[in-house]
């Protein structure tokens, strides 16, 4: 696919999850400069500079995608030929792309380790950090029972379901209304991550933030599967995360209901620190109020483009 045809997906959520879009944004530059013929470094620059800005305005509130961006940009500055500066971003896009597969595996290590046997765990929408803990715990033999809730508009929870079952892991479908009635009989809750705030706070799928005041009502451990290239260095420099709204359309049909109501439709909300068990990376797991410390230490290389 195109640079633009990769826009395209990720805006329209045919490519989703915050890891995904990040991984698809670094090999669509990766293939962009692969792709240049020319001998203008002005011109592959130019061309490189447009292709960063498209992917960056199709979902503002994953940092994910600004981070893979800027590693794949990282070492950019000071070339002086356009094979030059098409090695540097094909091998940057192709570290950025094979570490955070290998995070994603990590998490599931670490974050396993809480899971004894037996557990009855919830999840919401359909994180891949999340389900790489319960398939860790799963193959390693633990008996769990896994909760998913439907996660609307979007209907994530269904791709959660659906992977999961097949995979023989015992799940059941909840609607997302159901958590509050759920949590009595859960052990722990897992969830992933879009954006971590340099506070703590914790963006993911609409309703998370629900799930986490409920579980903190009900004393079970609330835990975020976040790779580090989740953690925000905006933050850091003051700059609030966005959280996105979408179309209505994804919400209600044409017609039902009359053009004088408004629907609201945001994807995305904030979880303070203080509802957030242990965050899972695959640097260890930490406490939320260890954010700034993983965004100082994992993304100090960052920390300046996000001024
Ligand atoms: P992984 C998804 O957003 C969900 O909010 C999920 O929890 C988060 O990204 C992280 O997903 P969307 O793309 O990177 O479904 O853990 O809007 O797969």
């Amino acid at each position: 696919m195109s640079l633009v045809d990769v826009a395209q997906s990720i805006k329209t959520m045919k490519i989703r999850g915050a890891g995904e879009i990040a991984r698809a944004g670094a090999c669509a530059l990766k293939e962009m400069a692969q792709d240049f013929t020319g001998n203008d470094l002005d011109q592959l620059k130019k061309e490189f500079e447009e292709g960063k800005t498209l992917l960056l305005s199709t979902r503002p509130t994953a940092i994910s995608l600004w981070n893979a961006v800027q590693a794949v940009s990282r070492g950019t500055g000071e070339l002086r030929s356009v094979e030059e500066f098409r090695n540097v971003i094909v091998s940057n896009a192709d570290r950025f792309v094979d570490r955070s597969k290998e995070a994603v595996k990590v998490i599931g290590r670490i974050g396993s380790q809480r899971i004894k046997g037996g557990e009855r765990i919830l999840t919401h929408c359909n994180s891949k950090a999340a389900l790489s803990v319960i398939r860790t715990a799963f193959s390693d033999g633990k008996r769990v029972e896994v909760f998913a809730t439907e996660s609307r508009p979007w209907r994530q929870g269904l791709l959660t379901v659906n992977e999961l079952a097949e995979e023989g892991v015992p799940t059941t479908l909840i609607i997302d209304s159901a958590v509050r009635w759920i949590m009595k009989d859960i052990d722990l809750v897992y969830v992933g991550a879009d954006t971590i705030a340099s506070n703590g706070a914790v963006i993911n799928k609409i309703g998370t933030s629900q799930i986490a005041l409920v579980a903190h009502e009900a004393r079970v451990p609330f835990i975020v599967c976040a790779e580090t290239f989740k953690f925000s260095p905006k933050t850091v420099h003051g700059e609030l995360v966005e959280i996105e709204e979408r179309d209505p359309g994804e919400i209600v049909g044409e017609g039902e209901i009359p053009a004088n109501a408004r629907i609201l439709n945001p994807v995305f909300d904030a979880t303070p620190a203080d509802y957030v068990d242990s965050i899972v990376t695959e640097v260890g797991v930490i406490s939320p109020y260890a954010a700034y410390d993983i965004i100082t230490k994992e993304l100090g290389q960052q920390m300046n483009a996000g001024r």
